[in-house]
């Protein structure tokens, strides 16, 4: 017999096998009861693979699921759904996978991404690596096919040691083989994506274990609701000392705030201690809005000057990674003497990782920062004016360079005269979630976008990977209703372009602007072969993403003007219609790479 099934004979088989008849004995629905097989023995209550896998991730407050049905799993999500849970339906796995991992930043809670074997799981794959990199919580589960013929490698139906291949990209990875051990799978899971270093987990269902029954009741007590899954880490009395010490001599402090701090939710502490020792501050691109970005304490027009000039500087969730240039080089004028390092974060193995770390503190940002501000008191001393003085000019003078481009009016129009539509859109409604990837579209979104509310910004994160967009804006409407700014280069939306109809299908609050200058970066690339083809980096000129989302009901705008654009963003926002803005850039603006052309291996040798 052929273990290929089509989806159809699968529900077939498994619309006779499990034929609901009444429902769970007490309120909370833990367990469905099935039409059992009978000789005239008194009919036991049983459940299966399924329900306890959806009982499991209810009884953990799970909600919701982001994924993409198929063989074995399409019952899970018809079953999940009957049994109240959200089920987000996606359209390539890749986004489903990146919007459970922006669910897992904004709730703190793992986001679930469901998908089929092999290539459904290679598809949801990418997103797991990136919210593990990202330290974002997600749960990716793939149903897989049978381990025995898996295991012998006798072709099965989209046949792959999944679980083999998630290990070296995820925090954790378990695979389930018994009905019974549902409950420590998901707890398991649940657990290693929220303790410690948050980060991505594979759970491997093989098809089998859905259909397999047990007992209703032993089944429910299989079921483990996680006590205390993120436990607070309290870091070490000698090392909040040590801390303390270095920023109480410190001349010229600064504080870094990465997005570790945002997703701890430590929002109130962390703008205390900023506030009370009076320490300069730059928040990392997701950690913008912890404090609003207009915040007088905020070096972030000033960057390249107080990463040059600081002495002792507090990474709180912030990583010394290639964002920071490592902690040292040019960015850091480490020419001038090395800085001193205080490091708040949950992981240990963290410290040291680019640069000596003075004064490493070693706990959850919550209790870290709680314990910083316990020793600052009514006589800690400001740092000196010297130093907040010559911020605040350098700070001013940027403002008003800045706020003379964003004043004009340039036909076509630039990243900067768009870009001023956005910013004073989000002033207007700081409870809008932005998401922002591209090159040139990204790096000065980042700048010129002001956030003012914590955990406002999705962004392409620790790998500046594109595709994130539609996953992540899918999440941050579904999880928050709030509405969704998707800023996108007109490449970068190309990676998730098809999720429109997601977002249509859901009558979701998201208007994505695509900044369509003709390319990847720019449109104005020549191919110097002088054959027919266009230069690798050169896309279809003109072309109207508007339309696209006309196709599936939604809201389309040509916009070629700041006003156009204004007009058609008010109306999105208010009407929370699913609207895209088709924003016509000149598509010489810009520059290859956006901001990080020394990345670049012939742009960097050009310089
Ligand atoms: P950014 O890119 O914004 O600089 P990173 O992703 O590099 O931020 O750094 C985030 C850091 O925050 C990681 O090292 C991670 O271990 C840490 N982190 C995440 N959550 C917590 C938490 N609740 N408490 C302490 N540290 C945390
Ligand atoms: C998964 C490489 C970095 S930025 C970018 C690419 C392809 C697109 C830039 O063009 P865009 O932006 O979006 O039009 P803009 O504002 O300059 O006009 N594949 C992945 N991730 C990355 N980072 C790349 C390729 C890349």
């Amino acid at each position: 017999m052929s273990s290929v099934r089509t989806d159809k004979e699968a529900s077939t088989t498994l619309d006779d096998a499990l034929k609901p008849t009444s429902r769970a004995v007490d309120g909370d629905a833990v367990v469905r009861a099935l039409k059992p097989v009978t000789d005239g023995a008194p009919e036991a209550e049983t459940t299966d693979g399924f329900h306890l896998v959806i009982d499991a991730l209810k009884l953990n407050d799970i909600d919701t699921i982001f994924g993409l049905p198929g063989i074995p799993i399409t019952d899970l999500t018809r079953m999940a759904q009957a049994e109240g849970m959200r089920v987000i339906s996606f359209r390539h796995e890749q986004h489903a996978g990146n919007a459970a991992a922006a669910a897992g930043f904004l709730t703190q809670k793992p986001g679930i991404c469901l998908t089929v074997s092999a290539p459904g799981f290679l598809n949801g794959l990418t997103a797991l690596a990136n919210a593990t990199t990202n330290c974002f919580p997600m749960i990716l589960i793939s149903g897989s096919s049978e381990r025995e013929i898996v295991d012998l490698q006798q072709g099965d139906y989209e046949e792959m040691d999944q679980l083999a291949i998630a290990k070296p990209l995820c925090k954790a990875a378990f695979r389930v083989l018994h009905a019974q051990d549902i409950g420590v799978g998901i707890a398991r899971a649940i657990r290693s994506a929220l303790s410690g270093r948050p980060g991505g987990v594979y759970l491997d269902l093989p098809a089998k274990l859905f259909a397999q029954t047990m007992d209703a009741a032993k089944g429910k007590a299989s079921l483990i609701k996680v006590v205390d899954p993120a436990p607070r880490q309290i870091p070490a009395p000698d090392a909040v000392k040590r801390a303390l010490d270095l920023l109480k001599g410190a001349k010229k402090p600064l504080i870094l705030l990465g997005k570790g701090a945002a997703y701890a939710q430590a929002d109130a502490d962390i703008r205390a201690l900023v506030e009370k020792t009076g320490i300069p501050y730059l928040p990392m691109s997701m950690a913008k809005g912890l404090l609003p970005d207009t915040h007088a304490q905020s070096a972030a027009a000033a960057r390249s000057y107080v990463l040059q000039e600081a002495d002792v500087v507090l990474l709180i969730g912030a990583r010394l990674n290639w964002l920071l240039s490592h902690g040292k080089g040019k960015t850091w004028a480490e020419d001038k003497g090395a800085k001193q390092f205080i490091q708040i974060d949950i992981a240990p193995t963290e410290i040291d990782s680019n640069v000596a770390i003075a004064a490493p503190v070693i706990g959850d940002i919550g209790s870290c920062v709680a314990a910083l501000l316990g020793g600052i008191d009514a006589k800690w001393a400001k740092p000196p004016a010297e130093w907040t003085g010559a911020i605040a000019e350098r700070k001013d003078k940027n403002l008003s360079k800045m706020a003379v481009t964003l004043a004009a009016r340039p036909s076509p129009m630039n990243f900067h005269s768009a870009l001023s539509v956005i910013r004073d859109q989000v002033k207007a409604r700081p409870d809008a979630i932005v998401v922002n990837e591209g090159a040139n579209t990204l790096d000065f979104a980042r700048s010129i976008v002001d956030m003012y509310e914590p955990r406002k910004r999705l962004d392409v994160g620790t790998w500046g990977i594109m595709g994130i967009g539609m996953g992540f804006a899918v999440a941050a409407a579904v999880v928050t209703d709030k509405p969704v700014i998707a800023i996108e280069g007109d490449s970068a939306f190309g990676f998730s372009g098809m999720e429109v109809e997601t977002i249509c299908r859901y009558n979701l609050p998201i208007c994505i602007i695509v900044f369509n200058n003709n390319g990847v970066y720019r449109g104005t690339d020549v191919n110097a072969s002088g054959t027919a083809d266009v230069a690798p980096t050169v896309f279809v000129k003109n072309a109207r993403y508007d339309k696209l989302m006309e196709a599936f009901g939604g809201v389309g705008v040509n916009a070629t003007t700041a006003d156009e654009l204004q007009k058609a963003l008010t109306e999105a926002v208010a009407s929370r219609r699913p609207t895209l803005i088709n924003a016509v850039i000149d598509e010489t603006a810009g520059t290859e790479s956006g901001r990080i052309t020394s990345l670049n291996p012939a742009t960097a040798k050009k310089k």
